[in-house]
């Protein structure tokens, strides 16, 4: 009966154990993954827009490697993630869908510009840094699928992290100019890493079922406290300043103080308001019709291989 299998559900839950795919689960739960699965696949194939407009102008070759390497590891990161949502009965093109027709969301940084090469470097040290932090724990998500491809999915952020940061030092040990280059790209990316954790925790609206159901394991404002602790220092090796006066110590919490992000902007951005939400979306619908022979030749090819296999 439904209530056995809800006691399963919850017995696996309470026991920290995982939920596999061929496990019933109650439908608000399955809904819940499938809108955050399909969030984070977008934010990984659209994410790839503000870094692919500075590989053609990478300053070497070295740099050039690096960041087509990244950009490639985010589209295998979507793929994973489209593929996990597949296991919980989602349809892929039904995602991708509602994504160019913004019935679904990605992460409100990607569209902000990236206006100098200093930004690719800050925009992988603080957005995959804040990627990260807020990753790690989802390797401990009560749905297997999504724990299990997050774990090589932060391997690779971290070194995307890395990159970003050796950028970043390689531009604030040069010329004035570049110094400049790397505090103004940082100024700009702050506020929207910060943001990417969500809106602070009073007014979450999926936390409190998704902590309870063992998706998330830690509130947005915790994460972003991580977040903040961690990049001070690095801030600090990096030699620049972040942009907010409030920045401090607390003895008594024994974290930094610091200022939140504006709420506001976050809210215009994810409602499509941002400066560049129109072009983002807009270039990931070109790209799927531009793609759509690709898919074609793609299934033909596996119908044939199929036939012959079966005949
Ligand atoms: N932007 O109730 P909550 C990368 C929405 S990208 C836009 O707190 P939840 C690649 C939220 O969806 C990193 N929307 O929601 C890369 C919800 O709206 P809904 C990809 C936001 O789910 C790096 C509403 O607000 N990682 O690595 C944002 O409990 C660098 C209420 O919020 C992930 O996506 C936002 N910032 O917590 C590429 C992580 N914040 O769905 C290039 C997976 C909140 O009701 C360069 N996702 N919203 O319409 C998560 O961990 C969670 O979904 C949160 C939000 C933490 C984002």
């Amino acid at each position: 009966t439904e209530a056995e299998l809800l006691a399963r559900f919850e017995a696996i839950i309470a026991a920290d154990g995982k939920i596999e795919p061929r496990d019933w689960v109650p439908e608000r739960y399955r809904a819940s993954l499938v809108r955050q699965i399909a969030q984070h696949a977008h934010s990984e194939i659209v994410g790839m827009q503000p870094e692919t407009n500075w590989l053609t102008r990478a300053p070497s070759l070295r740099r050039k490697a690096i960041l087509l390497a990244k950009v490639q590891d985010e589209a295998g990161h979507g793929l994973y993630l489209y593929g996990v949502a597949e296991t919980l009965g989602a349809d892929r093109e039904e995602l991708l869908d509602a994504l160019h027709q913004g019935r679904q969301k990605y992460l409100s940084f990607i569209n902000y510009p990236t206006l100098t090469w200093a930004d690719v470097g800050a925009l992988a040290w603080l957005t995959d840094g804040a990627a990260v932090v807020n990753q790690v724990p989802l390797c401990r998500s009560s749905y297997g699928p999504y724990a299990r491809a997050m774990v090589r999915v932060c391997k690779e952020e971290s070194f995307h992290h890395r990159q970003g940061f050796d950028l970043l030092w390689t531009l604030t040990h040069g010329s004035p100019e570049q110094q400049r280059m790397a505090q103004d790209a940082v100024n700009r990316w702050w506020d929207p890493a910060l943001a990417m954790f969500g809106p602070p925790h009073q007014r979450s609206t999926h936390s409190a079922k998704s902590m309870e159901w063992r998706i998330k394991r830690f509130t947005n404002d915790e994460l972003r406290q991580r977040f903040v602790d961690i990049c001070v220092p690095q801030a600090e090796a990096l030699g620049v300043t972040l942009p907010d006066s409030a920045l401090a110590w607390n003895t008594d919490r024994g974290h930094y103080d610091f200022s939140p992000p504006d709420w506001d902007e976050l809210a215009r951005v994810v409602a499509g308001d941002g400066p560049c939400n129109r072009q983002r979306v807009a270039h990931r619908r070109k790209a799927h019709e531009d793609g759509a022979w690709v898919r074609e030749a793609a299934m033909a090819h596996a119908r044939k291989h199929s036939d012959r296999a079966a005949a």
